[in-house]
């Protein structure tokens, strides 16, 4: 039987913060896993290599189950965003290993292909509404067929999702957050018309998707769900914090517009009320953040049952190799719905080879044993990390809201 024989945290800033999990065992397998939590990595780091790292050395790796139970009830202090990366992290490197071993790649593990691709979509956004358009034709151009729209609101300098460069990447590096402003009513009183003219100019057979990222309160949530309507949304995310998951039989008693929420979740519990009274329509749990393929694969399970759907968090902010476990994994779930890929520079691609690409708009994982993705430790050394945050919002009378 196979031992786990050395266990590596590395830390890296290849355009960004990474936190990268390597697992060698004495057979010489390696695995790969993603620990990166934006804007929290080295709490990260620290959990996996000052708590994690000794507990699995001599085990054995093929025991991905059992070392899962051992590292979530095993510590007494389960769930939450930096516990659950660092047990995702370690669950992705033991399937990895598990596909090397066997010459399989994890989606055949996991039971095979259920669909030829991964329906896909992609970011477009833009401050004033001829910007998104074009933005919105790029990603068509692409041949995507879904497409995330955010736009500028009036009177406001900052938006999330919104950026003066080509592209968003909401984490600043900066010693403290940067501080962005925030108005619900100027907000409401503007999206479904910038979201109207992209349906007016995309037609009926595009998805398109919007993010309200936790902002309103769920009155006003469901007044946008309703304002909505007649565009057709593939799905409005996060359209009120979901601590508060009764919060959303409001919105879903004013609306048929389709719901999605999930990507700050770390549990199936954080979701069991939602799911269980059919409050959404899809999850968005990624493997990285809530406890590797193996928890995923459970909520993804419990959705089905509920008829609610997988969409995993595909951000820039979490790594080709989180990135790749959640394309294998919904390579072979039946209730997947679509997957968020925002995409990644170059130099990110680059750091983390990997066997998963894009095709006709859909994501396909590739056939090498395993996750088919690695990481590149050379960069280890010329890339250390540097402090990057996500910003902090406040309401235009300085009360700090969500951002
Ligand atoms: C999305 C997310 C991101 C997050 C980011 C946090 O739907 O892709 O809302 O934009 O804000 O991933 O690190
Ligand atoms: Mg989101």
């Amino acid at each position: 039987m196979d031992r786990i024989e050395r266990v590596d945290v590395l830390v890296a800033s290849p355009g960004r913060n990474f936190v990268t999990l390597k697992v060698t065992t004495a057979d010489g397998l390696v695995g790969w896993g993603d620990a990166t939590v934006n804007g929290r990595e080295l709490a990260v780091a620290s959990y996996l290599r000052d708590h994690v790292a000794e507990l699995l050395l001599g085990r054995d790796p093929g025991r991905i189950e059992d070392l899962w139970q051992y590292l979530y009830r095993g510590v007494y202090w389960r769930r939450g965003p930096i516990t659950m990366a660092a047990i995702g992290a370690v669950d992705m490197a033991l399937w990895d290993i598990l596909g090397k071993r066997t010459g399989q790649p994890v989606y055949q593990l996991l039971g095979g292909r259920v669909r030829e691709g991964l329906l896909a979509y992609r970011h477009a956004f833009g401050w004033e509404t001829s910007e998104l358009l074009d933005a919105v034709d790029r990603q068509l151009a692409d041949g995507y067929r879904a497409v995330r729209v955010q736009t500028g609101v009036p009177g406001l300098r900052t938006v999330y999702g919104v950026s003066r460069e080509a592209r968003y990447e909401p984490a600043g590096r900066a010693a403290v957050p940067l501080e962005e402003e925030w108005d619900s009513a100027a907000y409401l009183a503007s999206v479904p018309a910038a979201i109207g003219a992209v349906r007016e100019h995309v037609g009926s057979g595009v998805r398109l998707l919007h993010d309200a990222h936790h902002r309103l309160t769920p009155i006003q949530a469901a007044r946008l769900g309703k304002a909505v309507e007649p565009y057709d949304l593939f799905w409005l995310e996060d359209v009120t914090p979901a601590e508060d998951q009764e919060a959303f039989r409001l919105v879903r008693e004013h609306t048929t517009t389709p719901l999605a929420v999930g990507e700050v979740f770390n549990t199936v519990w954080d979701a069991q009320h939602l799911i269980s009274h059919r409050y959404i329509d899809y999850i968005r749990a990624a493997v990285v953040h809530a406890g590797g393929i193996s928890h995923v694969r459970k909520l993804f399970a419990f959705a089905d049952v509920y008829g609610v759907k997988a969409a995993p968090h595909g951000p820039s902010d979490i790594s080709p190799i989180a990135f790749a476990a959640s394309v294998h994994l919904c390579t072979a779930t039946h209730n997947f719905g679509i997957h968020e890929y925002m995409g990644y520079p170059q130099q990110v691609h680059e750091a983390f080879p990997h066997a998963w690409h894009v095709a006709d708009g859909y994501l396909q994982p590739g056939d090498e044993p395993g996750l088919g993705v690695s990481f590149d430790e050379s960069l280890v050394e010329g890339h250390p990390y540097q402090p990057a945050y996500l910003p902090v919002a406040r309401s235009l009378d300085g009360t700090l809201v969500d951002w």
